[in-house]
């Protein structure tokens, strides 16, 4: 009998909005894994969109990356584009497509097709949410989950780690960036 795959929301639940947790429920194989990462950001979220929503242009806050070509498509759904990796990662490059751009919920997703790295079948999907705080007058929450097969030779914890540090770092890299923007 073969393993079924399961439904998973990988974040808490009261941290999404209703109308956008469907955006982060996942199907999860049994050789894959599911995780999130949320962060809050000091800046409008319309400048935040303006950098998210750029699927030609992730290098300029995915420090990872050294370069992006677009391949095929008109930018909406279905574009494909192939970034570079900088150095000293485990990877070379990306194929990737467009899956969701939709500029009024805010919400973009991508996964990757192709190329010369270890994360296989790897779909996110981001969503901005606007927030505002007794300290911040404006202010952004950044949702991003994803799901991806585990690598041959890693655990499911490992896997996790990776990827949650690249994600961390790409969402601490937009809020620096979206805040310069925005004061
Ligand atoms: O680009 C993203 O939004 C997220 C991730 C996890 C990208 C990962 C990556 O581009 C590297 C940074 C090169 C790391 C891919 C597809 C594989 C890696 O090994």
């Amino acid at each position: 009998k073969q393993p079924q795959p399961t439904w998973v929301i990988p974040v808490p639940i009261s941290n999404i909005p209703k109308n956008l947790l469907h955006y982060h429920t996942h199907v999860v194989d049994p050789n894959q894994c599911c995780s999130a990462v949320v962060l809050s950001i000091s800046a409008p979220i319309d400048a935040v969109w303006s950098l998210v929503r750029r699927f030609d242009n992730p290098q300029a806050y995915k420090h990872f990356l050294k370069s992006c070509h677009v391949i095929g498509g008109d930018g909406n759904v279905g574009t494909l584009r192939e970034v570079r990796v900088i150095s000293g990662l485990p990877a070379a490059s990306s194929t990737e497509r467009l899956e969701i751009l939709d500029d009024e919920k805010h919400v973009i997703s991508f996964s990757v097709v192709g190329g010369d790295h270890r994360l296989n079948n790897y779909r996110s999907v981001t969503t901005l949410h606007p927030s505002s705080t007794a300290t911040d007058d404006i202010g952004t929450v950044v949702v991003e989950s994803y799901v991806v097969d585990i690598p041959q030779g890693n655990t499911k914890e490992e896997t996790c780690v990776f990827v949650d540090t690249i994600v961390r770092c790409n969402l601490q890299s937009l809020a620096q960036i979206a805040g310069n923007f925005a004061t």
